[in-house]
């Protein structure tokens, strides 16, 4: 066995798991894992933004656009401290990553030596981590480090992925031992669940029994890259998909069978089907509150009602929020493929889903009559439809679009049509504030060739602006699109439409006389060495976001928008005890709970 040193055993590990990059911040707790990396530099590079939270974003971002993990660096104590809330974004929505952090030496456990935590336990930093990563690994010497490393890198792709942390005492990076690097672990998908024959079979009975189904598909389809097998699935079927964001280009978008997302800022058509469907076939998505209109009967789906079928790897999402009929334990593309193979000896009754699919096409009639006008106007500031369709214009089809968190996301929840699997990201689950202003530089380097832009509101954005700085630093072209709103406008709106307008804390003004205020965001850009305008007429958008994607060049785009045109709701989000009130367009349906014919 050979002798190494334990950072040298972490960094030939990566390395054998072709892991490309380490999104790392120095600190004297990692010193000796940097050098360790740096005797790697030829092989795996080190990408150092100026905050943990952009460098797990980033990390994030990077596994769901190649479906590859990458590891992040941090230090002990504060620096480490600085990944909870990313690594539970990436938790809540099924990311992996491995987040190696550092800590005190073991030499110097429990004596409160510079930057341990050690309230009531030594060294405890795993117990700050814990709730937010899917397992914690704290190996003490050397010749724990292979077992914990195969380990933690097997558990953040099998399964469900998630994040995974290994936590590494200072001593640990340099002292030596008789060790073998592991052997690389299986890579995301390699080992699949399937259905059993008896689940299939109920579940094609209850598919082509049905007179009004909807697929309902999440990330769960993303992640078990069965983009193709489920749009053989709908067209062969005629059953159109409603898709959770991180489940938006699983079918091309622009398919007539593509409903869009469902809830509060859902598109009216998948509403409609969700809550008049009489067979939801939910796969890999999990019915959150935003996604099932706070589980409000009748807002976004009508369960028990309809019949559910229910397909997840997760046993714990089966079951969540609503007890399925039919609940299957399987890999999203094992199950799609399952379905098929019974479909080549089992026919769909002709014109079944005639009357459904009329219906469906009134819907998407309505909806468009009622929102498509609103695309074309030229106003300033500059209403928020005019920004998604510029985008949907100048964008091509594979170009990435790295999403903040606000009432800017909602639009594009509503809106935006992706044409491919991963290609638009959202903090869906944790919503965590910084996670597309910071994440589109990890996606922009998983995906060198393609477009990337953020959209990134005014209040995202100033969260962690040192972006630019990186973006500088590493050469990394992404655009940047503020949706600047003077405003942290999506809760200003909860106290303008719950509290009577009685606005505190939820925008930004200056002076005495209380007049809007942001920086100039553009002349920022410029100051870091990014290029930057301000757009505030809508005539003018389109053009620089072309100029800015061509440009190939870190760019930043301050669109100035008008917060007070508010994305229609066709769905509800209620927070109890609040009761839930907001004009509805189109109407809820509750039908009598008689069991469906
Ligand atoms: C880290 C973090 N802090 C706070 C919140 C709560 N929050 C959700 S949206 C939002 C405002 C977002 O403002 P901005 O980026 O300007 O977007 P807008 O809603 O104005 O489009 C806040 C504060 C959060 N989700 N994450
Ligand atoms: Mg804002």
């Amino acid at each position: 066995m050979p002798r190494m040193k334990g950072a040298d055993l972490i960094t030939e590990h990566l390395v054998r798991n072709k892991i490309p990059y380490v999104f790392g911040i120095c600190g004297h707790g990692n010193v000796g894992m940097l050098d360790s990396l740096y005797g790697a530099r030829d092989r795996i590079k080190l990408v150092s933004p100026r905050h943990e939270q952009v460098a797990a974003h980033m990390a994030d971002a990077y596994f769901r656009v190649r479906h590859e993990p990458v590891a992040t660096l941090t230090s002990c104590g504060p620096g480490s401290a600085n990944i909870v809330m990313p690594l539970q974004v990436a938790l809540s929505d099924s990311s992996a990553l491995l987040a190696i952090t550092a800590n005190v030496p073991t030499q110097q456990f429990n004596r409160s030596p510079f930057q341990e935590i050690n309230r009531h336990y030594q060294a405890d930093f795993v117990n700050v981590i814990r709730p937010v990563v899917k397992r914690s690994f704290q190996p003490t010497r050397v010749d724990m480090l292979p077992l914990a490393l195969r380990q933690a890198t097997t558990a953040m792709l099998s399964g469900r992925p998630g994040p995974v942390n290994i936590d590494v005492p200072f001593n640990v990076f340099q002292e030596e031992d008789d060790v073998e690097v592991p052997p690389a672990s299986p890579k995301l998908g390699a080992q699949r669940s399937g259905a059993s024959p008896d689940d299939v079979a109920a579940a094609l009975d209850l598919i082509l029994g049905a007179k009004r189904p909807a697929l309902f598909v999440g990330h769960g389809v993303t992640l078990a890259e069965a983009s193709r097998e489920l749009t053989e699935l709908a067209r062969k079927l005629g059953i159109p998909v409603i898709s959770s964001p991180n489940g938006f280009g699983c079918i091309d978008m622009t398919d007539p069978l593509s409903l869009g997302f469902i809830g509060r800022n859902g598109a009216f058509p998948a509403n409609q089907a969700g809550r008049h469907a009489d067979v939801v076939i939910a796969v890999g998505a999990r019915f959150d509150d935003r996604s099932a209109s706070s589980w409000l009967p009748g807002y976004s789906w009508n369960f028990p009602h309809a019949k559910l079928i229910q397909v997840d790897v997760d046993p714990e999402e089966l079951g969540r929020n609503y007890p399925p009929d039919l609940g299957i334990l399987a890999d999203a593309r094992t199950f799609l493929r399952q379905l098929l193979a019974g479909l080549e000896s089992r026919k769909p009754r002709e014109g079944a889903l005639r009357a459904w699919h009329a219906e469906i096409k009134g819907w998407q009639a309505e909806w468009e009559a009622f929102v498509r006008p609103n695309f074309s106007i030229h106003a300033t500031p500059i209403r928020p439809e005019r920004i998604v369709e510029d985008c949907q214009l100048v964008l091509p089809d594979d170009a990435i679009l790295a999403c903040d968190v606000g009432v800017n996301h909602n639009w594009y929840m509503q809106f935006w049509k992706a044409r491919h699997p991963q290609a638009m990201l959202n903090s869906w689950g944790f919503s965590g504030m910084g996670f597309g202003t910071a994440g589109a530089l990890g996606a922009k380097l998983a995906a060198p060739d393609r477009p990337v832009v953020a959209i990134a509101g005014d209040g995202c954005f100033t969260m962690v602006p040192h972006v630019l700085c990186t973006a500088v630093e590493y050469n990394i072209p992404v655009v940047w699109v503020i949706w600047n709103n003077f405003a942290w406008a999506s809760i200003r709106d909860i106290q303008y439409g719950m509290f009577g307008g009685r606005e505190l804390g939820t925008a930004f003004y200056q002076g005495a006389n209380q007049t809007p205020y942001n920086p100039d965001f553009a002349a920022w850009a410029r100051a870091s060495g990014v290029e930057g305008v301000t757009v505030t007429k809508s005539q003018d958008f389109k053009g620089a976001l072309e100029h800015a994607v061509k440009s190939n060049k870190p760019y930043l785009i301050d669109v100035h928008v008008d917060a007070n045109v508010r994305p229609p709701a066709t769905g509800a989000w209620q927070l109890p005890p609040t009761p839930y009130n907001e004009p509805v367009f189109g109407k809820r349906w509750v039908p009598d709970m008689a069991p469906a014919k």
